[in-house]
């Protein structure tokens, strides 16, 4: 079944009678269209891309499957066209939908109700087709190529810093876009910060080093996170890297389709607890990954839905230890049913640069 296809039976599960798609993800994933502004308007028989003259052209060239609607004034001309459509509820995007913009809407639909598409397409875009699949492991190979590039770089005296800029050279050389999220670089005792971006500070000996980036390719994203240690290794770090370790290939082994999030989270988390570290894990255990770096399902403990086949997420347990530092290890992975597709195949055991 195609996208569109599968938005009308949610729509029609709901009672809705046309999406309204403002959400530039949304409207990619269903149109094709990467224009900077326009409506798509999808209705269970009838689908059109309303948009302002300037995006005509692309509109009809990237959306082949939709009527292209021109208006000259989307923000005063985009309800009268919905006014003109025999429907009576018009699903709009809850998450997306500014206020202004849905007041304005409210006040303008004559006879129609607005009303939330509960995260509709985005529940949609959580299982992937084979394209996506490949664009985002596309993504991951370039990510691994130029993580093992600034792997060499890695010693004391580099900055942080510096080992970011040479991973984005390296991935925008090689045809990619941009990063999917600002480059996480994060060593020694800044390493306990889970989200610590690469600063000033200079990689010293003994350092913990994290590097946690992303890369687009094809406006699909890649993550992933290696954890090395720079010069001499302490007993503790190698204790708490090969707990880490041992939670992420647990979760590894045991993940797959049906199974909720919830559960994908505690396979993890149990092993990390097991050795008195379950304090030090305070994220979840991963996340879904696609047009967005941080997308549908859940993997984390408010995940209560089932992990779909197809679905693209990562796994990344992490341990972070204020004033010692943190370890996390994050592969990305496609959920099957009898298990999963790991897209990550650079090494991961504790490796001292
Ligand atoms: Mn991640």
């Amino acid at each position: 079944m195609n996208r569109i296809e599968r938005l009308r039976d949610g729509l029609q599960e709901k009672g809705i009678d046309a999406a309204l798609i403002f959400e530039p993800h949304n409207m990619y994933y269903m149109t094709g269209f990467t224009g900077g502004e326009g409506c798509a308007v999808i209705t269970d028989n009838r689908a059109y891309l309303v948009t302002d003259f300037r995006y005509i052209e692309q509109a009809e060239n990237e959306s082949p499957d939709f009527e292209v609607v021109r208006v000259d004034n989307q923000a005063n001309e985009l309800s009268g066209f919905i006014n003109s459509l025999s429907i009576k509820t018009a699903g709009f995007e809850e998450g997306f939908v500014s206020y202004s913009l849905y007041t304005d809407l409210k006040s303008k639909l004559e006879g129609i109700e607005l009303v939330p598409l509960n995260g509709l397409i985005e529940d949609i875009r959580q299982v992937k087709d084979e394209e996506e699949i490949e664009r985002i492991s596309r993504a991951q190979s370039l990510a691994e190529e130029a993580l093992n590039h600034v792997k060499g770089l890695i010693k004391p005296g580099i900055t942080e810093k510096e080992v970011a800029i040479e991973l984005e050279m390296y991935i925008k050389k090689k045809g990619s876009s941009s990063l999917s999220f600002e480059t996480i670089v994060a060593s020694g005792v800044r390493s306990s910060l889970p989200h610590g971006r690469a600063s000033d500070k200079v990689i010293e000996d003994g350092d913990f080093v994290t590097i946690d980036f992303g890369i687009m390719w094809d406006r699909y994203c890649s993550d992933m996170t290696r954890t090395y240690i720079v010069g001499k290794v302490s007993d503790k770090q190698k204790e708490i890297y090969n707990v880490v370790l041992e939670a992420q290939m647990t979760a590894l082994e045991g993940m797959k389709a049906g199974m909720t999030g919830v559960e994908a989270d505690k396979l993890a988390r149990d092993v990390i607890e097991k050795y008195g570290y379950g304090e030090y894990f305070g994220h979840g255990l991963g996340h879904g990954v696609g047009l967005q770096v941080h997308e549908l399902p859940q993997v984390n403990k408010r995940g209560v839905k089932p992990l779909l086949e197809n679905s693209v997420v990562t796994c990344e347990p992490g341990i972070y230890v204020p004033g010692l530092g943190g370890v996390r290890i994050e592969d990305l992975l496609v959920v099957k049913n009898n298990g999963i597709l790991n897209l990550t195949h650079i090494d991961k055991k504790l490796e001292i640069l």
